[in-house]
């Protein structure tokens, strides 16, 4: 058994009901170990004058090997209506997977840990939550130190409970 860490975005719809929809549904690829508070996030990227991200982070431990936990994701993605078209566009339901245990991927449909995730607060404030001591397989930061050095701008806490 690995444990995953799973990044959970919503900012179209019901973000609200579509991220407790996925809390559920995550236990279809394994037995979901750790919820973070919820939190209200100002988009990042992508075109102008989106609305607000709500954002979490779910740990999961799973016997899934990790290309098999992503297609399990991108599936529970599209249950939810998800429709990709613009990167970084305004989204029903994003699910990324930030790390499975301490494996390393570089290849072109996975990226291990996710490249984006220590530089970003709305994924290091849900993920300190759970695992503040985790170390980034490649660089030894942790995640309670990368969110030291990103800070906490854009990004409120929400909910403990959600
Ligand atoms: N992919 C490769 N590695 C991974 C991984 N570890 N986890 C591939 C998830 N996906 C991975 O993703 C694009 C491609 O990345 C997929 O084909 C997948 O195989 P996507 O979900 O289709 O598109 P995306 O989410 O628009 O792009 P991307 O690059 O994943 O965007 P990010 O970096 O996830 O950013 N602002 C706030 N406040 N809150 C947010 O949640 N999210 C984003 C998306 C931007 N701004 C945000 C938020
Ligand atoms: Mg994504």
């Amino acid at each position: 058994m690995t444990a995953a860490y799973v990044a959970l975005g919503a900012n179209l719809g019901d973000p609200l009901a579509t991220l407790r929809w996925a809390r559920e549904a995550l236990a279809r690829l394994g037995t979901v170990t750790g919820v973070s508070a919820l939190y209200r996030t100002a988009p990042v990227g992508g075109p102008v004058g989106q609305p607000d991200y709500l954002n979490a982070v779910l740990q999961l431990e799973t016997d899934l090997r990790p290309p098999d936990l992503l297609a399990g994701l991108h599936r529970l993605e599209a249950e939810a209506g998800r429709e990709r078209r613009e990167r970084w566009e305004a989204r029903i339901l994003d699910l990324d997977l930030l790390l499975c245990g301490e494996e390393v991927w570089d290849t072109p449909g996975l990226t291990l840990p996710h490249p984006r995730a220590w530089g970003r607060a709305f994924v290091l404030a849900p993920l300190a939550d759970l695992a503040p001591e985790l170390v980034h397989p490649g660089t030894g930061e942790r995640v309670a130190a990368a969110l030291r050095r990103v800070g906490m701008a854009g990004v409120t806490r929400q909910a403990a409970d959600w």
